[in-house]
């Protein structure tokens, strides 16, 4: 046996049949075009404007391999493509092998016969994926409306593709066609593994069995054997393959006491290599062992909603996940662990995907294996209707049942959700809304093969309908009924409410919420050419805000919070301080419910391309406000301090397993840092719970600001301070602020002020790198230090290339 990998340089060529140049695989016509020097970046001015034609045409990469004579002999040869985008027929020295039109199944193609000795020409063709969506939903037996403020191209709820392809409220039109993963050609004796997958059985002692079901296919009869090798134990068995059905085989293995996988934050993550053999094939996993269950009970509100791991009640702190870039080709695998350690960072224990992308490369479920995320997996619908004819409803009980049995082995897929919205969507079309019965039966049959498709290849994990989704039939307003279920609350951005308006909802669970801003000055800079497009309403500017009412949004609410700011960059670090306050309302507020709410999963932790959205992270990876932000307000103890009633009040939260005693030290100030008052309180928080620690009378006034500091098991650490003005920012006489910066070492830097300076933020532009934290107060003698963390390649900046923003400085 013998595998031959086909990544590399294939050859790109036009419809017409001109060779055109190189065309990496993996990757995507786009960028080999972009590499060409034949279309420029779609992501620098208005250029994805004029480069529609691309996703519109057809297009052909071809490669030549060598296969040895002795390697052919008897083998049964295997091509095996995945992430194939989606439409495309493959020949092999000029025979067609296979037509494909998937993006989200594995395909594996016989080429026994057709395959040669020596020297082989291998051809794929992909057609326009927009043409073939319109053609086939002129043969849907009644319209399917489709998401039509996200996608530039219609129907595209038709064909399994990434929907945002077609563009999305935070992303291009580019649709992208290529492969994604590393070809290969397998040559296998007789019989191959198709599917492996490893589950756990705990039992009371703290032993755990694993049971390897393996599924094995041949080429003819065969009986073949099969080895399972996992936490230094070995099983074995002589499996029955059929040609025509394959076989199964289940295997045992005791692996005693192992140690346990954990939510990041929770504990460590060990993982356990497995191997799965057959003469001439082998599959590998790494296995977590952990329990994991969502606890959907009943009480008093409504019915709970959280993800229990090992016996430990886990409040869920995260973000919501989209593919790491618009062209697959720029998706690596350091790109992905960038983005999802700086989650890790931030201290967060789970990501969304969300369902308008694409089942992950192996990069991200293997990065957040490692890194302790749990992962909410969205089957990939969002925002649309779908089809519910055979055909359909065939090709994605397919693909479902393929990605279930490609990941259910990982310790960090936590649950299963059959959608993004498409329940709610159902109230968004005129079409529907008018014959909501037949929409509804319609959606419930796609729903019913999803579920079935858990149920019958993951018993142990559970299904979620959809997000959001009260529960199990339960079909209310998710996007309001906060009694049960997860909830996608966005009235603050979508419905322009103040920050407080986060205070009257109480979710259970909140997998959707957000706020949009800027990119960073260096993401800018990059993609907007000359300074005179440095403003928010420029056509450039505009042309990277794909959500209409976007920029409106972000300065009525910078009018609401603040004064108008002097200067772009004023105005773009005020967008970003905006959207780090209203997630920061609704995380504190959330987390002080505990264990009434038990999950915050904000809107959005990446983007697709340089652009204003509601990421945390921007496309040139610079952290926003909002991130350093969540780093600290997601940390396992917190504070929520908030005005209520003439009070203000601070509650303690413990992620940790056991009981933490906190010294609280409030104090308030006026505007020039002279303190006025000090009061102090000792208690303990108990395990997974959050406490009242303090109430103090406080009115509504402009004229002060009160500090609150915590020792955290006698330890101080800046991340458990918190500040809070008792009206909006704008009514506030800042003082007039120098903030000093002085160099202690390579990247390590004291921040010191003369008066008081708030959310003070160092910025290393155009150095890629974070600091350890930003955005906080600067008290007169209590100077902070932080450090930069460089990325990989790069160095860190010196103080002289370090510009100092903080909200007095905005508008002076
Ligand atoms: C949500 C998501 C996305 C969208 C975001 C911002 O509810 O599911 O579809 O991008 O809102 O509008």
């Amino acid at each position: 046996m013998s595998k031959l990998s086909l990544a590399g340089p294939w050859q790109l060529f036009n419809s017409a049949g001109e060779a055109l140049g190189p065309c990496p695989i993996p990757g995507d016509v786009h960028s080999a075009l972009v590499a060409q020097g034949r279309i420029p970046s779609p992501y620098v001015g208005t250029n994805e404007a004029a480069m529609q034609w691309v996703g519109e045409a057809s297009w052909e990469i071809a490669r030549q391999f060598d296969v040895a004579a002795s390697d052919l002999a008897g083998s049964w040869a295997v091509l095996e493509l995945e992430f194939v985008d989606t439409f495309a027929e493959v020949f092999l020295n000029d025979r067609p092998v296979a037509t494909l039109g998937s993006s989200f199944i594995r395909h594996r193609i016989d080429v026994t016969d057709a395959l040669r000795p020596g020297a082989n020409a291998l051809r794929v063709r992909f057609s326009p994926a927009g043409a073939e969506a319109i053609a086939r939903a002129k043969k849907q037996p009644f319209p399917i409306p489709w998401s039509v403020s996200n996608n530039r191209v219609p129907d595209l709820n038709m064909i399994r593709k990434a929907q945002c392809h077609g563009g999305w409220d935070w992303g291009p039109c580019l649709m992208v066609t290529g492969i994604y993963a590393e070809p290969i050609l397998h040559l296998y004796d007789t019989a191959r593994i198709e599917a492996v997958q490893i589950r756990q059985r705990h039992h009371a002692d703290g032993t755990v069995t694993a049971i390897a079901e393996i599924e094995l296919l041949a080429q003819a009869d065969v009986t073949v054997p099969v080895t399972v090798e996992l936490a230094g134990k070995t099983a074995r068995a002589d499996v029955k393959v059929s040609a025509e059905r394959g076989g199964k085989a289940t295997l045992s293995l005791d692996v005693g006491k192992p140690d346990l996988w954990w939510p990041a934050g929770h504990g460590a993550q060990p993982l356990y290599p497995a191997a799965v053999s057959i003469p001439g094939d082998t599959v590998r996993r790494n296995i977590g062992f952990r329990t994991l269950e969502v606890v959907t009970e009943k009480d008093e509100v409504g019915a709970s909603m959280f993800f229990r791991v090992n016996g430990i009640d886990i409040f869920a702190k995260g973000a919501n996940w989209i593919p790491a870039d618009s062209l697959p080709a720029a998706i690596t695998p350091e790109r992905i662990d960038a983005l999802l350690s700086a989650a890790v960072e931030a201290n967060m224990n789970m990501v969304r995907l969300w369902g308008g992308g694409f089942y992950e490369f192996d990069a991200f479920y293997d990065a957040c294996d490692r890194l302790g995320l749990l992962i909410w997996q969205d089957m990939m619908f969002s925002c649309s209707q779908y089809p519910s004819t055979p055909e359909f409803l065939t090709e994605v009980d397919a693909e479902l049942r393929y990605q279930i049995k490609r990941l259910s082995s990982r310790p960090s897929i936590a649950i299963w959700c059959g959608d993004n919205e498409v329940i709610g969507s159902l109230t968004w079309f005129e079409i529907s809304r008018n014959n909501r019965d037949r929409y509804l039966v319609n959606y419930d049959r796609l729903n019913r093969v999803i579920d079935k498709a858990v149920q019958d290849s993951d018993p142990d994990r559970r299904f979620w309908p959809s997000s959001p989704c009260n529960g199990d039939m339960d079909y209310g307003d998710a996007w309001h009924d906060d009694r049960s279920g997860d909830l996608h609350f966005w009235d603050v951005w979508h419905s322009n409410k103040n920050f407080e308006h986060y205070y009257t909802v109480q979710p259970r669970f909140c997998s959707e919420f957000g706020f949009q801003s800027f990119p960073s000055m260096t993401g800018i800079r990059a993609f907007a050419g000359a300074p005179q497009n440095w403003n928010a309403t420029s056509p450039v500017m505009e042309f990277h805000q794909r959500d209409g009412a976007g920029n409106s949004r972000i300065i009525d609410t910078m009018a609401r919070y603040f004064r108008v700011p002097s200067g772009f960059e004023s105005f773009v670090y005020l967008s970003q301080l905006q959207q780090a306050m209203a997630i920061e309302t609704a995380v504190r507020y959330w987390r002080s419910l505990k264990p009434h709410s038990m999950g915050a999963l904000y809107w959005q932790l990446n983007d697709v391309w340089p652009a204003v959205s509601w990421s945390s992270i921007d496309h040139s990876l610079a952290w926003k406000t909002l991130h350093y932000h969540a780093k600290r307000f997601f940390a396992p103890v917190a504070l929520a301090a908030r005005m209520l009633d003439g009070k203000l009040v601070v509650r303690a939260i413990n992620d940790r397993h056991a009981p933490v005693v906190l010294e609280t030290r409030l104090r308030s100030f006026d505007l020039q840092g002279t303190l006025i008052d000090e009061r102090h309180a000792k208690g303990s928080v108990p395990p997974d719970r959050a406490v009242e620690i303090m109430a103090i009378g406080a009115p509504v006034a402009q004229d002060r600001f009160y500090v609150i500091d915590a020792k955290v098991d006698g330890v101080a650490s800046p991340e458990h301070q918190v500040v809070v003005f008792p009206d909006v920012p704008k009514r506030f006489e800042l003082p007039e602020a120098t903030v000093s910066v002085r160099e202690l070492g390579p990247g390590r830097f004291q921040l010191s002020a003369d008066a008081p300076a708030f959310h003070v933020r160092a910025e290393a532009e155009g150095i890629p790198g974070h600091f350890d934290d930003a955005s906080f107060l600067l008290l007169p003698g209590e100077p902070r230090i932080v450090t930069f963390k460089a990325e990989a390649g790069h160095s860190v900046p010196t103080a002289a290339e370090l510009t100092v923003h903080h909200l007095g400085a905005t508008y002076r």
